[in-house]
């Protein structure tokens, strides 16, 4: 059996109950195939896959904490220290009912190629909770991640872990979290991402998940003699990466007919209104029935269905295992040209490949929503110097960071032979580099 193979049966084997994790894996090692079979005798003699899907740490913890009522309620706190070969651990806080082990790890596994195309030094990792904010209040909140960070606080750092938001965990988490590493560990440092601008943030870290996604899917287009001005799309989400999705979107002269919660979609034919989602979503914190209170010729509907809207453009940005199958078969038969991932791991396994067999070019996540931790890594600079960078600085690096991935992973596909497959491309272009250091740096 090949090295790949025997691999991905242990991590299925080793990691039973984690379907998210083996997905992953499966993922990323099935288009590792051509660089393990060059190298697979020195590769297998350096245990060199079996170190790459063992994290080098997970942190499991409890989260006690006094809800509005005098109830103490308890959470699971998560923090998965996956690979260091190139940088201090680097991922954001999950907090979400759904979160557990095996998402983690699948976050924090692809955390380590993500992180590695973005050509800035910075590990993989990933954390959070069972913890939902949802309908909680400012107070709860914060007493949830005041107790959070009193256990996170004694493995994270500026030079060994930086934790940043991720579904749940926006300005208002970090700010809280930000406070207490600060109470209890005296020091004002760079230890967190995605800070307020008044106290260490870095001016387009908001914005840079879903413009550097635009920007990704610009060139990707552009390399495909594809211009993206004039075409439609469908989104899927209406959190961070959603809202700043649709308004580089539509900046780009893309009209974004849908958009989405965990309850219903909203499909509005003259394009989402980005002002009104954001009152709606980032002030009011509000469902999107709300929405037709501002857009009358809207529509509301129930459940899922973002996909099944004719569009030029897919861009889910929601959450994992999101556009299925089936959804994939409605994008194709309704002419759909593109799919890039703003979400991490949106699109199943068999949707993945049913796209790309269709030709229809897709970009994964790990590549296209890639500029969200870049930008981290660019407020870790600013951090470390004192000094802070305009917004158009940090964006100028951001449309870079985006354009070379983008061509790295392009370059790399052709390299093996799978030209135009990005999902190859971006798993061997993230790779090199981390195995590179991995056997730099020995027996670690
Ligand atoms: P937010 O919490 O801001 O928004 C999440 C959005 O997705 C909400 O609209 C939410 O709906 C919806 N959603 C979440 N879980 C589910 C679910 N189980 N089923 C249906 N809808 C769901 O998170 P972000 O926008 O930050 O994150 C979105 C995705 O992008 C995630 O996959 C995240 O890992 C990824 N990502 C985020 C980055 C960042 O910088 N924030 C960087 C790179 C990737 P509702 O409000 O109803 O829950
Ligand atoms: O999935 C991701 O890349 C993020 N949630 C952002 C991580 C970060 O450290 O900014």
């Amino acid at each position: 059996m090949s090295y790949v193979d025997e691999m991905i049966e242990a991590v299925v084997a080793k990691n039973p109950s984690e379907p998210e994790f083996h997905q992953a894996v499966k993922e990323v090692l099935n288009s590792l195939r051509p660089v393990v079979d060059a190298n697979e005798e020195k590769f297998r003699r350096e245990a060199l896959l079996e170190r790459l899907v063992e994290p080098e740490r997970q942190i499991k913890f409890r989260v006690p904490w006094v809800d509005d009522k005098g109830q103490v309620q308890v959470n699971t706190g998560y923090r998965v220290q996956f690979n260091s070969a190139i940088g201090p651990y680097k991922g954001g806080l999950r907090l979400h009912p759904s979160v557990n082990l095996g998402i983690i790890k699948f976050l924090g596994f692809e955390q380590i190629f993500k992180n590695s195309l973005t050509g800035l030094p910075i590990g993989g990792g990933k954390g959070g909770s069972d913890f939902d904010p949802k309908g909680k209040s400012d107070r709860e909140v914060m007493a949830f991640c005041q107790s959070f960070m009193t256990e996170l606080c004694k493995y994270i750092g500026a030079d060994t872990d930086v934790p940043a938001g991720d579904i749940g965990t926006g300005a208002r988490e970090i700010g809280y979290m930000y406070g207490q590493y600060k109470r209890l560990t005296g020091l004002y440092e760079g230890v967190l991402t995605g800070k307020g601008l008044s106290y260490g943030g870095s001016l387009a870290r908001t914005e840079a998940t879903g413009y550097g996604l635009l920007y990704f899917t610009k060139e990707m287009l552009n390399m495909n003699g594809i211009d993206i001005a004039g075409r439609t799309a469908a989104v899927s989400g209406s959190g961070n990466v959603a809202i700043y999705a649709i308004q580089k979107a539509e900046q780009l002269g893309v009209k974004v007919l849908t958009c989405s919660d965990s309850n219903g979609w909203v499909y509005d034919p003259d394009g989402i209104d980005v002002a009104a989602l954001k009152e709606i979503k980032e002030v009011k914190r509000a469902r999107l029935t709300e929405y037709k209170n501002y857009r009358p010729n809207s529509e509301y509907h129930e459940g899922r269905g973002v996909w099944t809207v004719k569009v030029d453009l897919a861009l889910p940005c929601a959450t994992q295992n999101e556009l299925h199958l089936e959804d994939a078969k409605a994008l194709a038969a309704n002419g759909c040209i593109a799919v890039a991932e703003g979400a991490n791991m949106p699109t199943t396994l068999e949707a993945t490949e049913y796209l790309q067999e269709q030709g229809i070019l897709f970009a994964p996540g790990k590549a296209s929503n890639a500029g969200g931790v870049a930008t981290s890594a660019l407020e870790m600079s600013q951090n470390s110097e004192r000094l802070s960078w305009t917004f158009e600085e940090v964006d100028k690096k951001l449309q870079d960071i985006m354009v070379n991935i983008c061509h790295n992973a392009a370059d790399a596909a052709k390299r093996y032979g799978f030209d135009k497959n990005y999902v190859v491309g971006a798993n061997i272009a993230g790779f090199e580099k981390v195995v590179d250091a991995m056997l730099a740096q020995g027996v670690v």
